[in-house]
């Protein structure tokens, strides 16, 4: 039974950047979160169809974050290191930031947004520009075999049917292959009150407990679980088939994740019910920061033109009165303005921080590196906001 607790109110797509010329028609819909009793799967109430979102106009790219580039290489060497794969596969393989560790003789890409699948062909790999499904792992099957490792990064809680995906990859994994993929934490968004990750990019977010729960339903097994601080805390799940003899041990990391999440609460409803008005205090303390400082004559930049900024300026209802303008690295967001919100997006190097007294981190997962780089802003007296964990100047 899915219960909702929280409602975020109307939102446009969280990475829809657009021109004023769009602004009448942007796309809207009820930014609701549910949680399912039974599988303990916490998801949207509304999903947006994946082609409005997935095209060829998407603008995130991971090579734009260089934490996130030497995050992927360091997990592609472990993963070399550890599981030496024959034949490996990634599920969403943006423009080919994890991909390009590994030889294109044996690695495939997958990824439904053309500019990006185009992009990882001319790298040499065999790039399949689709939505992850059984047909497709079907395909691949037939064309390359089985593969030894398939890779996902902030993708899987990115697909609707979750039932379709696991047996897709079940399909393809090869008899002592791993599954290995990364997502937001549900259990780090609670305890930090991230709500942010909460846009239409994200249908679901996991829980150890809700994927061990669907894995299984699926035919896979968890046998390892490592808490990552990227993204603001994420965990990556390893998974195999069952009864495989020749290894057949699940890590005590599996029930410590599993403890740790009940220890907290998230099998129980009131938990989401708490969280939620946790929430709501998040946006009140953030308005009245902005507001009073409005209303003292200073002015508020915002760094990272983030898919969570959209979440938070479309919740809070903050517009270009509250803040002027936002910067972001990724030259297909820049000239643009931010889905709802509709301050513009500008690049680092066409504004002088020195002329703001405040920046928000959009970005705020990015925060120590930002806080370094723009060490000159904080020396001539700049400060930063932050909403997580809490609404506060840091
Ligand atoms: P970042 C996206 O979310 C969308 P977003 C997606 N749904 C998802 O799950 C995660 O990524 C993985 C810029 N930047 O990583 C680059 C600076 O301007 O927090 C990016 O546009 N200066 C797929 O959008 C943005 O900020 C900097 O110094 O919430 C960061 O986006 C740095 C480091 C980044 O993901």
């Amino acid at each position: 039974m899915k219960k909702e607790f929280l409602d975020l109110g109307r939102h446009p797509i969280a990475n829809a950047f657009l021109k004023e010329e769009d602004f009448d028609d942007e796309f809207l819909f009820d930014l609701k979160v549910v949680f399912d009793t039974e599988s303990k799967l916490v998801s949207l109430k509304e999903f947006v169809e994946p082609e409005k979102i997935f095209n060829e106009n998407y603008p995130y790219t991971t090579s734009n974050s260089f934490p996130m580039v030497k995050h992927f290489k360091e997990t592609a060497e472990m993963l070399m290191k550890e599981f030496n794969p024959s034949t490996v596969m990634e599920i969403g393989s943006n423009d080919g930031v994890f991909l390009k560790n590994w030889n294109n003789d044996y690695t495939i890409g997958v990824e439904p947004c053309s500019n990006f699948s185009l992009k990882t062909a001319h790298m040499g790999y065999q790039s399949y520009t689709s939505f992850w499904n059984t047909e497709l792992s079907e395909k691949i099957k037939g064309h390359h075999g089985k593969m030894d490792l398939i890779f996902t990064a902030n993708c899987i809680c990115h697909i609707h049917d979750l039932d379709e995906t696991f047996t897709a990859v079940k399909n393809l994994l090869s008899k002592d292959g791993v599954f290995v993929f990364e997502d937001p934490s549900l259990l780090r968004i609670l305890e930090r009150n991230s709500y942010d990750q909460i846009y239409d990019e994200h249908p679901h977010i996991f829980s150890v407990t809700s994927l061990d729960n669907i894995l299984k339903e699926n035919g896979l097994k968890i046998f390892r679980v490592d808490n990552l601080s990227v993204h603001g805390g994420s965990n990556r799940i390893y998974a195999k088939h069952p009864n495989i003899p020749s290894d057949n041990v699940i890590e005590y990391n599996v029930e410590e994740n599993l403890q740790r999440e009940d220890d907290f609460g998230l099998n129980e409803f009131k938990t989401y019910q708490e969280f939620a008005k946790r929430v709501e205090k998040s946006k009140n303390d953030l308005v009245d920061l902005l507001t009073n400082l409005k209303n003292d004559g200073k002015r508020v930049m915002s760094i990272g033109a983030t898919a969570k900024s959209t979440t938070v300026f479309n919740y809070c209802g903050i517009g270009t009165d509250l803040i002027e303008l936002i910067t972001d690295t990724t030259k297909d967001k820049q000239g643009m303005c931010a889905p709802g919100s509709h301050i513009p997006v500008v690049p680092r190097k066409s504004v002088s921080l020195n002329d703001y007294d405040y920046a928000y981190l959009g970005a705020w997962n990015f925060k120590d590196v930002i806080v370094d780089i723009e060490s000159e802003f904080a020396q001539n007296g700049g400060k930063f906001i932050t909403h997580v964990p809490n609404v506060e100047v840091v």
